[in-house]
């Protein structure tokens, strides 16, 4: 079966046609991995790279997001009964004193997308609160977001406090937001920066060797 129609229409954002099209799929019997990987994240790999190349922009990436969204939320209850495999568990947050989420929402969603399984513990999240929530779920990822210059320092702090819990070598650490870069992530031990969300998928694969 071809899933060109459900792809067309997540990189558009158009939902009604994507939700028809997936249970179009789903009452066809197809493969519930199948419209996942050809269907939703090859359209969302699309999206995702004309982000990164500037050739789509936020209120764009936003809808396909939530397009995609949509149609994995039709998806779920199929997830278990058909053995989907996750790529990853990802505990995900905006790091304490900062409330921003629109960038973060787009990282989870752009995950999401790619299969991984989000573990979002929304804004304003303490380093205890990260750390106990990867070692409750054994996640492989932990991914801090920051958009103010004054709570970047809280990255650096959750990374300590992951350190002092005994689990910095059981999960890998992420970071991404406007005012972070490359040579900043080096500099609080954090493995992988990620410019963007779409970006932050590469990231994630690469991390986890996949
Ligand atoms: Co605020 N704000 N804000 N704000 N705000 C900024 C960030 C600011 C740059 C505006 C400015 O002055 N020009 C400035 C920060 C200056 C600085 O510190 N360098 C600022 C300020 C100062 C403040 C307040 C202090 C204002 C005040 O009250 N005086 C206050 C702080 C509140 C707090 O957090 N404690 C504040 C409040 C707010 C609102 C609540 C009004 C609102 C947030 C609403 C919300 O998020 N729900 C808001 C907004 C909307 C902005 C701007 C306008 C837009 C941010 C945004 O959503 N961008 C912003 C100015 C700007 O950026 N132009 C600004 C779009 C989003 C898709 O991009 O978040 O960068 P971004 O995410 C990208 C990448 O960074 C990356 O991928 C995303 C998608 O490509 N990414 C990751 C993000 N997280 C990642 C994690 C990863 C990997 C990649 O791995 C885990």
């Amino acid at each position: 079966m071809s899933y060109d129609a459900l792809s067309d229409a997540v990189i558009k954002g158009d939902i009604n046609s994507a939700t028809e099209e997936t249970r179009k799929a789903l009452e066809a019997g197809s493969n519930v991995q199948d419209i996942l990987d050809q269907g939703l994240i090859a359209a969302m790999d699309v999206v995702g790279d004309r982000f990164s190349k500037g050739l789509m922009f936020v209120p764009q990436m936003l809808r396909s997001a939530k397009t995609m969204h949509e149609c994995v939320e039709l998806l779920k209850p199929h997830f278990q009964e058909g053995g989907v495999s996750t790529k990853g568990k990802v505990v995900l947050g905006t790091v304490k004193g900062d409330l921003h989420d629109i960038g973060k929402n787009l990282v989870a969603m752009m995950l999401e997308g790619a299969g991984f399984t989000i573990l979002d513990l929304g804004v304003d999240v303490s380093p205890e609160a990260f750390v106990q929530e990867v070692k409750k779920e054994n996640a492989e990822i932990m991914g801090m977001s920051a958009l103010l210059s004054t709570t970047m320092p809280a990255m650096s702090l959750t990374i300590k406090a992951l350190v002092d819990a005994g689990v910095r070598d059981k999960v890998r650490v992420m970071i991404g937001g406007a005012p972070v870069t490359g040579k900043y992530a080096q500099e609080i031990g954090a493995d992988s920066y990620a410019p963007d969300a779409g970006s932050a998928v590469i990231e994630a694969k690469k991390i986890l060797n996949i």
